[in-house]
C-alpha cells in the first residue's frame, strides 16, 4: 500500500535554528522552502538519502502545529509515506477500514497532493501519504 519514507515532519518554533542544525551540523541539503498558508506552516525540506526531513514553523499559536508545540513540545510531528496513486491508496485504506483524516487529497508543500490518516489508527503516528508532483 505504501512506498519510500517520504520524509519525516518535525515541529520547531525556532526554523533558523532548526535549519542551522539539520543543514549546517548534519550536513543535509536544504532542498526547498515555502509557507503553506492552507496548512498554518512555513516548511523547510532538507535532503537525505532518497527522502527528506520537513522542518515545521506554526503560522500561529492557533494553528495546528501551533497547538501541538504547545502540548507536546518541538519534536517529532508525523511520518509520510511516498505513494504512486494517492486516490487509489485512500481508496484501499478506506476498504479496508483504516480511519482517515482527509476524506480526499488536498495540495502540500512542492505542489505534491497529501493526505493524513488519523493516529487512531496508526499507533497514535500522525501518518501522511503523499504523491509528490511529477517533476520531485
Ligand atoms: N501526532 C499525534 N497525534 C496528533 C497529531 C500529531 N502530530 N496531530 C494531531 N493529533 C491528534 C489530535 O490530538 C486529535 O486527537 P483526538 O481526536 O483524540 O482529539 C486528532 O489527532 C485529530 O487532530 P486535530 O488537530 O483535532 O484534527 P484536524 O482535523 O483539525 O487536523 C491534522 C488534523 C493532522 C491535519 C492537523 O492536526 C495537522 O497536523 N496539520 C498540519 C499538517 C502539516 O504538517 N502540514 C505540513 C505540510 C504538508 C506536507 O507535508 O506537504
Amino acid at each position: 500500500m505504501l512506498g519510500r519514507i517520504d520524509h519525516i515532519g518535525v515541529a520547531t518554533d525556532d526554523l533558523d535554528g532548526a535549519v542551522a542544525l539539520y543543514e549546517k551540523t548534519l550536513g543535509m541539503p536544504l532542498a526547498h522552502r515555502e509557507t503553506v498558508e492552507s496548512q498554518g506552516v512555513e516548511a523547510v525540506l532538507l535532503d537525505v538519502g532518497e527522502g527528506h526531513v520537513e522542518l515545521l514553523r506554526p503560522l500561529g499559536p492557533e494553528t495546528a502545529v501551533g497547538k501541538f508545540l504547545e502540548k507536546r513540545g518541538p519534536g517529532l510531528h508525523h511520518v509520510a509515506y511516498a505513494v504512486a496513486d494517492i486516490d487509489a491508496t485512500l481508496e484501499q485504506m478506506k476498504a479496508a477500514g483504516i480511519e482517515l483524516i482527509d476524506q480526499e487529497p488536498r495540495v502540500g508543500i512542492r505542489d505534491s497532493r497529501v493526505a493524513f490518516v488519523h493516529p487512531k489508527a496508526t499507533g497514535g503516528v500522525l501518518t501522511e501519504i503523499v504523491e509528490p508532483a511529477s517533476d520531485h
